[in-house]
């Protein structure tokens, strides 16, 4: 028996300076596990809720305090004495104790604290790993990383629409090499936008966030970045983009209002996405199209499956049911999997399920709003699915999740290998 015997949450910051959650869980035996919440920007409308304080006399309206209450108070007393070794159970009652279709009153953060808490707790009280905690194998997947290295959007004030750049190092050989290239191609970025001219100042995910010509500029910066560090395109490193295209999108259509205000319809996205997929090694598009425009992903998903990873963020939000739809529909071929969109560990883990099941390829994702919390590093080697995006390869909130993936390759040794150009078959 692994009884839940208290709960603990604390207000603290995220990587922005907006209060979250940290949730410590102990079991009957002593063994303890913690764990801090993310937060969005460019948040789906589909998402769970985030319970805020909307009190504007402290961190204007985002603190979390009734959050932090709830868990301490009524989750807490629902939960004291229950066995902690069933997480489905668990995530269950959590789910059943809120009552509402998107855990608006407890908190989807509040839930998503505890349901992380407590799988690490037993983690702990198993002294495994909570990779391992997640899923037994005799050997494990270490994930290819998505780094975005440029950005703007929502997660920058510079003039440009697209909001991540990034770079996947695909062809390289382990996950220290690879994220060996990627630093290094980081770092060659910055010495090619010092000699433009142009700021070297980072955005929320810790990639450089410059005012540039056009929405396109970055993907040739990439290209000369990955050169330039010694890598080839297209062989070694591939681009992969989120355009979070939700952001920009009025009525079926599409505003590059940061940059320079030119308008396309659903079809002329999927040109230009398809003329970018032969001009660079472009590999991977998340949010190419609007979460509301399903006729947009429907076009983009014909024209575009058989070139490019089609990842669903916003569309999907990790929602086993929207999810399910939306296969139905033949939306997408890739989702983005981020446990806060939903709140628990278990609908997280379905969701995963359920991409496996109909062969969509699922990347592991952080928010824009982190902490020092590594669960998704654990999340993405127990799952397998061999992506994870997680930042930049500089801010200690983005890189603490990619050393923990370094922790896990040397504790793994020859148990691990590095899923390489094997996540990413169906485009190369
Ligand atoms: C995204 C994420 C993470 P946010 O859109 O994929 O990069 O951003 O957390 O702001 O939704
Ligand atoms: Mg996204």
């Amino acid at each position: 028996m692994s009884a839940i015997t208290n709960l603990r949450a604390l207000e603290i910051l995220d990587s922005r300076g907006n209060p979250t959650l940290q949730v410590a869980a102990e079991l009957a035996s002593g063994a303890k596990g913690s764990a801090r919440v993310p937060s969005g920007a460019s948040t789906g409308i589909n998402e769970a809720v985030e319970l805020r304080d909307g009190d504007s006399g402290r961190y204007a309206g985002k603190g979390v305090l009734n959050a932090r209450n709830n868990v301490n108070g009524e989750i807490l007393a629902a939960l004291r004495g229950f066995e902690a070794a069933d997480q489905r159970a668990v995530d269950a009652k959590l789910i059943a104790l809120d009552g509402t279709d998107n855990k608006g009153r407890l908190g989807a953060n509040a839930i998503l604290g505890v349901s992380m808490a407590v799988a690490h707790a037993m983690s702990a009280e198993q002294g495994r790993p909570l990779y391992q905690r997640l899923a037994e194998r005799d050997r494990y997947t270490l994930p290819v990383p998505m780094f975005n290295i440029m950005n703007g959007g929502q997660h920058a004030d510079n003039n440009v629409d697209i909001q991540e750049f990034m770079i996947l190092p695909i062809g390289l050989g382990t996950f220290s090499e690879a994220l060996r290239a990627a630093t290094e191609t980081f770092h060659a970025l910055k010495g090619i936008l010092k000699s433009k001219g142009y700021g070297t100042a980072v955005g929320d995910e810790g990639g450089f966030a410059p005012e540039l010509k056009s929405n396109e500029e970055p993907m040739e910066l990439l290209v000369d970045a990955i050169s330039k560090a010694g890598y080839k395109p297209g062989e070694e490193m591939f681009i992969g983009l989120d355009a979070a295209a939700s952001e920009f999108c009025t009525n079926g259509e599409y505003i590059f209002d940061q940059s320079d205000g030119s308008r396309r319809k659903a079809d002329e996205m999927a040109s230009m996405w398809s003329d970018w997929s032969a001009k660079y090694p472009l590999i991977s598009l998340e949010d190419g199209f609007s979460e509301v425009d399903h006729d947009g992903w429907r076009i983009g998903t014909e024209r575009l499956a058989s070139q490019l990873q089609l990842v669903g963020d916003d569309l999907f939000v990790t929602n086993p049911g929207i999810f399910q739809s939306g296969i139905s529909d033949g939306l997408g071929n890739s989702i983005l999997i981020k446990l806060n969109q939903i709140g628990t560990v278990t609908e997280t883990l379905d969701c995963i399920q359920l991409a496996r099941d109909h062969n969509y390829t699922f990347i592991i994702s952080h928010r824009s709003g982190e902490t020092s919390d590594t669960t998704i590093a654990d999340l993405a080697v127990a799952c397998g699915g061999g992506q994870i995006k997680t930042g930049s390869t500089c801010r200690s909130d983005r890189v603490a999740k990619y050393n923990r993936l370094l922790e896990i390759e040397s504790e793994l040794g020859p148990r691990a290998s590095y899923a390489g150009r094997g996540a990413f078959e169906s485009w190369l």
